[in-house]
């Protein structure tokens, strides 16, 4: 689909606003995108056809604009005087049949003067009378850059003293290229031959091959002048052949315009391959910081683990407190200290993917939600893991085995006591049938000791192997936090994934808006040459 040019600045605006809040630009960058405007001479008409050549008279204050206009009307349409700056509103003079349906918005009516003639010859002209835009009077320079976008073409013109006016120049660089430019060095009567030349050269430098300068005189005297010569160069434009190229003319250069902000914007935003190497920095900032960490955290872990073994019933058993009510808690783990240097880690971070010309605050905005949640992972994790490692102490091997010891210091004891009972039953028919002592003090002795030993082998076994509650906590801190950490890394990894997949989609916009800038045959000049006075009032 083809865009028109008011529908670029639309997209453009569209972007800059989404993007500055999200902050990918800078407000100063987005202020310059929403700064363009579909201002064009064209919409000041409705588009039915063909529209008169725009022409304005524009210049310092007192060089004889509106004296010039008045000169063109044959009568005193504007007003012109020696009071400085004169014109404080534009003055428009045009054939009766001419209707301008949308005037500039945004300006006081009673800016505008609007003269009438029915010289059927100047139709197609609307000639413009603007005040200065370089006296001290803020609310006219307003007016002209208000009027300047809908002007095809310009009369710069300049009096023989103000000529090499610094403001102005400034105006004429900037807006050069936007416009078709004559020039008139009026108050002819005061010039001199030498200003003519140098006033050539300067345009020259300007960007003004062969510019077309003429001398006018619009005073009380009689002087002879150029003025009719301005007037039949200007007539000559005004052909619907001449609106339609400085139209299509004034479209490009627009959109040129547009698309080397567009290029600048890009520039700001990065490389798109920039945000792959912010992953590899993370991963080597992220190594050594673990590392740091996990060095400071060997002593706190040490003292929790006591604390934990010393309270594993209230751990294990009450499930519904995340943390044992007092003392020492896992949050005491992820100190100030912890926070510190994870906070140093994302902020060198940062840094790093700043020096690597990317814009930072989307990832910074992002990377906050990960910065407040570190405390409560190393907490969740550790707690978690200490609590598993409590209530299952030791390894798999070792709690069979000590299964298994439990069911010996059960069974073994009993055991003994079956036999030694079976012993004393049989014992004691035996004696009745024999007539023989009645199993006798060994007996006694040595079974007593029998079921004491099968009963204290296992006990002591369990006592001896029961793995340490203190080494179980440790163990479980040790993992939850090597989890945790993990699970950090694992956070802002997939930040900056997503960050970085935003950037792509930013600079895909920009580059989609731009692309269509460029796109289409663009405005070729004719070569006519230089006798055709449209190719010398233009900067190529
Ligand atoms: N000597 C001489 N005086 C001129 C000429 N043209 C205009 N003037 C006088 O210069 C003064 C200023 O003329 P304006 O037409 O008001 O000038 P302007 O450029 O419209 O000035 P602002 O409205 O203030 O921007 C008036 O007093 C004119 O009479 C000229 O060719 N020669
Ligand atoms: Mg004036």
């Amino acid at each position: 689909m083809a865009y028109d040019y008011s529908d670029l600045i639309e997209l453009t605006k569209r972007w800059a606003e989404q993007a500055v809040s999200a902050g990918w630009i800078s407000p100063e960058t987005a202020q310059t995108l929403c700064d363009f405007d579909d201002r064009t001479p064209e919409a000041l008409f409705n588009h039915n056809g063909s529209r008169p050549l725009i022409v304005a008279f524009m210049g310092g204050t007192g060089v004889g604009k509106s004296s010039l206009l008045n000169r063109l009307a044959g009568k005193a349409i504007a007003k012109a005087g020696i009071e400085r700056p004169t014109s404080r509103e534009v003055t428009l003079f045009h054939h009766q049949d001419i209707a301008i349906q949308h005037l500039p918005e945004k300006l006081p009516i009673d800016k505008i003067r609007i003269a009438q003639h029915d010289d059927e010859t100047k139709k197609n002209i609307v000639w413009i009378d603007m005040p200065d835009f370089d006296s001290t009077e803020q609310s006219n320079k307003v007016l002209v850059f208000e009027w300047l976008p809908h002007i095809d073409v310009l009369i710069y013109v300049v009096s023989p003293e103000r000529y090499r006016d610094e403001k102005a120049w400034r105006l004429l660089m900037s807006e050069g290229n936007r416009h078709a430019w004559l020039f008139v060095l009026n108050q002819w009567d005061r010039g001199q031959q030498a200003q003519f030349e140098d006033f050539k050269q300067q345009l020259g430098k300007a960007g003004f091959v062969e510019p077309i300068i003429f001398k006018t005189v619009c005073g009380e005297s009689s002087y002879p002048d150029e003025f009719t010569d301005l007037q039949a160069t200007i007539l000559s434009l005004s052909n619907k052949h001449v609106v339609a190229e400085l139209e299509q003319r004034g479209i490009q250069v627009r959109k040129d315009e547009l698309w080397g902000t567009l290029q600048n914007t890009l520039q700001k935003l990065g490389s798109p391959s920039a945000y792959k190497k912010a992953e590899e920095l993370w991963a080597s900032l992220w190594k050594s910081t673990s590392g740091h960490l996990h060095q400071g955290f060997v002593w706190p872990i040490q003292k929790l683990a006591a604390y934990y073994a010393d309270h594993s019933a209230d751990l294990v058993n009450n499930p519904a407190n995340s943390s044992i009510p007092s003392g020492p808690s896992a949050t005491a783990l992820w100190d100030d200290w912890a926070q510190a240097r994870f906070g140093d880690a994302l902020d060198e971070f940062i840094v790093n993917v700043d020096a690597l010309g990317l814009p930072v605050v989307p990832l910074k905005n992002q990377l906050v939600a990960v910065r407040n949640k570190a405390p409560k992972i190393v907490q969740t994790q550790s707690e978690l893991h200490v609590r598993a490692a409590l209530a299952y102490p030791g390894n798999a091997l070792q709690r069979g085995f000590l299964k298994f010891i439990r069911v010996c210091e059960i069974i073994l004891p009993l055991a003994a006591i079956a036999w030694v009972g079976d012993e004393i039953l049989v014992g004691y028919y035996e004696s009745n049938e024999t007539h023989n002592h009645y199993l006798g003090v060994d007996f006694a002795i040595h079974s007593s000791l029998l079921i004491l030993i099968s009963w204290l082998i296992p006990w002591y076994i369990l006592k001896k192997l029961k793995p340490s509650l203190e080494k179980s906590a440790l163990r479980g801190l040790t993992k939850g936090l090597d989890k945790a950490i993990q699970m950090i890394d694992s956070e802002v990894l997939s930040i900056v994934e997503n960050v970085t997949e935003q950037h792509n989609d930013q600079l895909k916009q920009v580059t989609q808006i731009s692309d269509e800038c460029s796109a289409g045959d663009g405005y070729k000049p004719e070569k006519t040459g230089s006798d055709n006075p449209l190719m010398r009032m233009l900067i190529n």
